[in-house]
């Protein structure tokens, strides 16, 4: 099913970027940025099926993968999300959300970037994985209990003295981090410096807006409501 739910100031006609949008997924940080960058946008809505949370076959249209977020921009169709924040961010940014090229920075802002999906979120997944086989995953969970301690340790070290992972805003870097953070839910009770990032990026306006458009988004159940 395909519906127009967010749009700001163009016409049907003129709307170019498409975000597909699957409920409770990383889709939900692409409308984030989307309203950080106060795009023009479209949200084309999948459900999660039941009883297992799969995106429905239609994604599967968009993008062979199937999965959320998928962006379309005219001709340009990108999946993953850490590639579609680069893309809005270089093509609508102005030079917003992100460090300049060249500077040591930069560099740091692009190892989070690929860190976000790349390294931090695996041992989440493994756990969630993990959880579906009981008393049978035993073996693994020393080893996935670990490196969620030594990701996570990483992170609330990064941010120590610091309001953002890079430099003194905003970036694409927190955009994807905070799925991250987001999904570890429980995890972050262990540490204070994320989940205070946590509520403080999830204060934000723009955040705000995203989750209005976006629908009912389980993963900000830590939110403080306003
Ligand atoms: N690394 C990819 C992951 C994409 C992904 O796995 N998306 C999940 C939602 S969070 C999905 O579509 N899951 C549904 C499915 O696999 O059927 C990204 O960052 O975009």
């Amino acid at each position: 099913m395909a519906d127009v739910a967010a749009r700001t100031k163009l016409s049907k006609e003129q709307v170019v970027i498409k975000i597909h949008h699957l409920n409770n997924s990383r889709s939900q940080r692409i409308l984030w940025l989307a309203e950080e960058l106060e795009l023009d946008y479209e949200i084309v809505r999948y459900q999660r099926q039941s009883p297992v949370p799969l995106a429905p076959p239609e994604l599967k249209k968009i993008h062979p993968l199937g999965k959320s977020p998928v962006m379309v921009d005219g001709a340009t169709t990108i999946a993953e999300s850490g590639a579609i924040v680069e893309y809005l961010i270089d093509v609508y940014g102005r030079g917003r959300f992100r460090p300049a090229h060249g500077t040591t920075d930069y560099w740091k802002y692009v190892e989070w970037m690929h860190y976000a999906e790349g390294s931090a979120m695996l041992p989440l997944m493994l756990a969630l994985y993990a959880g579906t086989l009981g008393d049978g995953a035993a073996p693994l969970r020393p080893r996935i209990d670990s490196e969620i301690a030594n990701h996570f340790g990483y992170m609330e070290d990064a941010l120590t003295g610091r309001s953002y992972f890079v430099g003194d805003g905003l970036t694409g870097a927190d955009i994807q981090l905070l799925f991250v953070l987001e999904a570890a839910g429980e995890v972050l009770e262990g540490y204070p410096r994320l989940r205070d990032y946590r509520t403080r990026m999830q204060g934000r306006p723009a955040y705000g807006r995203a989750i209005t458009k976006g629908g009912p988004y389980d993963l900000a159940r830590n939110r403080a409501r306003e």
